[in-house]
């Protein structure tokens, strides 16, 4: 939030008291100490990418914005932590569209199972016009997405056995992030299916409160998530785009030349983190094999695929004014 120098004070007219009145004015306003929620370690890509934004931001405003990046979740889990950004509390985060749902409708629509094909096709969608709506989406509740970070494709795992068809969830304790339509999406697989926070699910697999979860390669190798359920299943069920979101009071408190300044550095980290993600996938996927996860491939995919189809019924019934962006993204090539 802006921080400015409030010594607005009144002057009887005067040499003198005209000369202090220059010195204060001339006094620089002080620095906007801004505040950013990560979820992951300083080390994950999204991490080091915001670090840059942050380094960047203080340096091309001459330091105007003095942005720091508080990693690890440690301001909050991460529908907390957007409520705080919509309010003003935090100025900034990299938020995953999953828990955004419940709060800006329409990015539910990225949270629809095999909504994208592949994760370039996500990319040309959210770097297109159709990103731009889901842009004005979040500006109406505050938030001001500025880039998009990858999160890549998430799979299933567990530490039971490996999932090979939609039969073999029957029954599965799943954890899932914060938004009823993965409790939808898994429920349709006869799973049960388990909101909760991202920092609790390591110590509920281990002590067998849930079987599984979902996620990308580097989230499932970060967490040691690997070590307690081995058995990764190349599901790929969601692809789903993450903001580098600035709070609207935070935003509207810049001048247009400030503005400018981070808009330029969230595109360049957002530039930084999808090469990043892109070797840490690879890292991560040999890590965890190494380590004795088995990886298996999810020969019919197409089983999944239609098994969601209750789920993209109840959907449109509730959302139908969003058909046409389903039917918009799907003819994204
Ligand atoms: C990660 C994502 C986080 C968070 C987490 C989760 O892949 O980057 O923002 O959504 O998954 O599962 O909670």
């Amino acid at each position: 939030m802006t921080r400015t120098n409030g010594n607005h004070r009144k002057f009887a007219l005067g040499a003198a008291a005209l000369a202090a009145f220059a010195a204060i004015a001339a006094t620089p306003v002080v620095a906007d100490d801004w505040r950013g929620w990560n979820i992951h370690p300083p080390t994950y890509p999204n991490g080091i990418a915001l670090d840059a934004f942050a380094k960047e931001v203080a340096e091309t405003t001459d330091g105007r914005v003095t942005p720091t990046v508080y990693h690890n979740a440690v301001l909050g889990d991460q529908p907390d932590a957007i409520e705080q950004a919509r309010n003003g509390a935090l100025d900034f985060g990299n938020f995953n569209m999953g828990p955004m749902g419940p709060i800006v409708p329409a990015t539910n629509i990225l949270s629809l199972p095999f909504i994208f094909a592949s994760v370039d096709q996500m990319h040309t969608v959210m770097d297109g016009e159709i990103g731009q709506r889901f842009s004005d989406a979040l500006a109406e509740k505050g938030l001001v997405a500025l880039s998009w970070f990858d999160s890549g494709a998430r799979s299933l795992y567990n530490t039971r056995a490996p999932v090979k068809t939609p039969a073999d969830v029957e029954g599965l304790k799943v954890r899932v992030m914060n938004n009823q339509l993965y409790v939808d999406m898994i429920g349709a697989l006869g799973g049960n299916a388990t909101p909760m926070a991202f920092g609790e699910v390591y110590q509920s697999l281990k002590t067998g409160v849930i079987d599984g979860a979902e996620n990308n390669y580097p989230s499932y190798e970060s967490t040691n998530h690997f070590e307690v359920a081995r058995f990764y299943s190349i599901t790929e069920h969601l692809i789903i785009p993450e903001c580098l979101c600035v709070s609207t009071a935070s935003w509207d408190a810049l001048s247009d030349e400030d503005k400018a300044a981070v808009k330029a550095a969230a595109v360049n980290a957002a530039a930084m983190q999808r090469e990043l993600w892109a070797e840490r996938e690879k890292a991560s996927l040999a890590k965890v094999r190494e380590a004795g996860a088995q990886i298996n491939e999810v020969e019919d995919k197409a089983a999944f695929q239609s098994a969601m189809d209750p789920v993209y019924a109840g959907f449109i019934e509730k959302n139908p004014d969003l058909k046409s962006w389903i039917d918009d993204i799907k003819a994204t090539k």
